[in-house]
């Protein structure tokens, strides 16, 4: 089936709950974790221009629309540079606060952020910055979701079968041991206790159900207050 139209009923049963649409989804992580690319995947089309060089390619934040229920927000990753990395995290911080108004209310735009972690990496120094100095401090730590991306090479490129597009045994086992231990190292570093992360490989499209899967099963019940 189509992304487009995946679990239609179960993401407007889910929005309805909190009177809101679409459901906003910040797409956040290192320079190079595969944000564009998850977001191509995810849309099944060319939205975001992936990067090929060494360089970091995404520069500003923008908005693309999967449907009438569901937008991604596409961001600059951090671990480039000092002045990149200051310069990302203050735009970053301005979309956490921009608001909406409704009956009076004053609401936050963003309702959950997604962390992408590249899973060929073993280090998540620039990931638990970017969790700890930009999004813990000014967004609800429940609403935070954090996936996986490049199982694909996950060991270097070993244990992927290649016929059937999925990790091996061995690979397989590898990712559900990575996805607990960074659990557990996210924990230890921020504080944050997060819900086990799906792997997935956006190259691959392998596993992108189960990445939108994470998002509809964890659409909060209500519309986010501003932290204050
Ligand atoms: N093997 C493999 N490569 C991937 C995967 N996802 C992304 N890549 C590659 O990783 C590189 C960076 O991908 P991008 O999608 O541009 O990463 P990004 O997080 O948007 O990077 P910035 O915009 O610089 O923050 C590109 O060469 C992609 O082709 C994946 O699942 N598997
Ligand atoms: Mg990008």
């Amino acid at each position: 089936m189509r992304n487009k139209v995946y679990r239609q009923c179960d993401i407007e049963r889910n929005l309805r709950i909190a009177r809101f649409r679409p459901l906003d989804v910040l797409v956040v992580g290192a320079t190079g974790s595969g944000k564009s690319s998850t977001l191509n995947s995810l849309f099944e089309d060319n939205v975001a221009k992936v990067g090929e060089g060494c360089d970091p390619e995404t520069m500003e934040i923008e908005s693309k629309q999967l449907n009438e229920l569901l937008r991604f927000w596409d961001s600059p990753g951090l671990g480039d540079n000092v002045e990149a990395d200051r310069r990302y995290s203050r735009k970053l911080v301005d979309i956490l606060y921009r608001d909406y108004h409704l009956d009076n209310n004053q609401y936050g735009l963003i309702d959950l952020v997604l962390v992408i972690l590249d899973g060929s990496c073993r280090d998540l120094g620039t990931t638990y910055k970017l969790l700890n100095d930009v999004i813990i401090p000014n967004f609800q730590s429940d609403r935070i979701l954090v996936a996986i991306n490049q199982s694909d090479v996950a060991m270097k490129g070993r244990h992927w079968n290649f016929y059937q597009n999925c990790p091996d045994a061995m690979l397989q086992s590898f990712l559900e041991e990575k996805a607990l231990s960074t659990q557990k190292r996210i924990k230890e570093a921020t504080g944050v206790k997060i819900i086990n992360p799906v792997c997935y490989s956006a190259e691959k499209n392998f596993n992108i159900k189960e990445l939108l899967d994470l998002i509809i099963d964890h659409i909060p019940k209500e519309r986010r207050r501003l932290v204050s």
